[in-house]
């Protein structure tokens, strides 16, 4: 259980979210969190408000069981707009709730690079940015990505690919929002992309606000010559099926 905002390992009696993760690891940098724990582990949190990070979370590793961390719906992790927020290693298995990740930015993989099987479920990807000619403002996969019911707003992959999610791996969205990036596109799939359901009920153009106008003509984009690879993430409106 995490009860502090703050983002250090000191040895004072505070569990932050990077000694929780530390111990996760089975790697404790002290017994604020409790002891190491190569079995799966679930991080929660007493606080409520933001975490803003010094230098990018320790890496969530293989081996050492699954992680979820579970924000409650009163965190947010923010990279102060200077630090990637997390890493998931190869082989690795992280699960993602309730949780706000924001501001995170790299020369890449501003808000996550994920190498692992990344879960996410009810949760917001906010202001994430990957430098000029990155890829993957929010979340950069290139392992196993799964997202349910969350939005991606405002996030950035500026001269690059991506600035809500970028794709190299195997990504399923399901009744998840990626909109408004500043840069980069919502989603550049270079992988698989499984597309559960749509955004929003169907609506006529005309009826769309003007960012979801963009949207919905992005997801009418065919390919490219030279580019047939680089799709975007969602399914056109018209291969949706009803109901789903
Ligand atoms: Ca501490
Ligand atoms: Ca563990």
């Amino acid at each position: 259980m995490v009860n502090s905002l703050g983002d250090n390992t000191s040895n004072d009696g505070q569990c932050t979210l990077r000694e929780a993760i530390l111990a996760a690891n089975d790697a404790p940098a002290n017994a604020d969190c409790g002891a190491g724990s190569s079995a799966d582990d679930t991080i929660t949190f007493s606080v409520s408000g933001t975490i803003t990070l010094g230098s990018t979370l320790p890496a969530i590793v293989s081996g050492q069981g699954a992680l979820t961390i579970d924000g409650g719906g009163n965190i947010t992790v923010s990279g102060g707009g200077s630090v990637r927020v997390m890493d998931v290693s190869s082989g690795a298995d992280l699960t993602l709730r309730n949780i706000t990740i924001a501001n995170g930015r790299s020369t890449s993989s501003g808000g996550i690079s994920n190498a692992g099987t990344l879960t996410v479920t009810n949760s917001t990807f906010s202001a994430n940015s990957a430098d000029f000619g990155g890829v993957g403002g929010g979340i950069a996969n290139f392992g196993t990505l799964t997202v349910t019911n969350s939005t991606f707003s405002a996030n950035s992959a500026l001269g690059g690919n991506g600035g809500g999610i970028l794709n190299a791996g195997t990504l399923t969205l399901k009744n998840t929002i990626i909109a408004n990036s500043t840069g980069g596109g919502d989603c550049s799939n270079f992988g698989t992309v499984t597309t559960k359901l749509h955004q929003q009920p169907h609506r006529r153009l005309s009826r769309l606000r003007p960012d979801e106008r963009r949207e919905r003509q992005h997801h009418r984009l065919r390919p490219q010559p030279g580019r047939a690879d680089r799709l975007p993430c969602l399914l056109p409106a018209a291969a949706r099926q009803p109901g789903h």
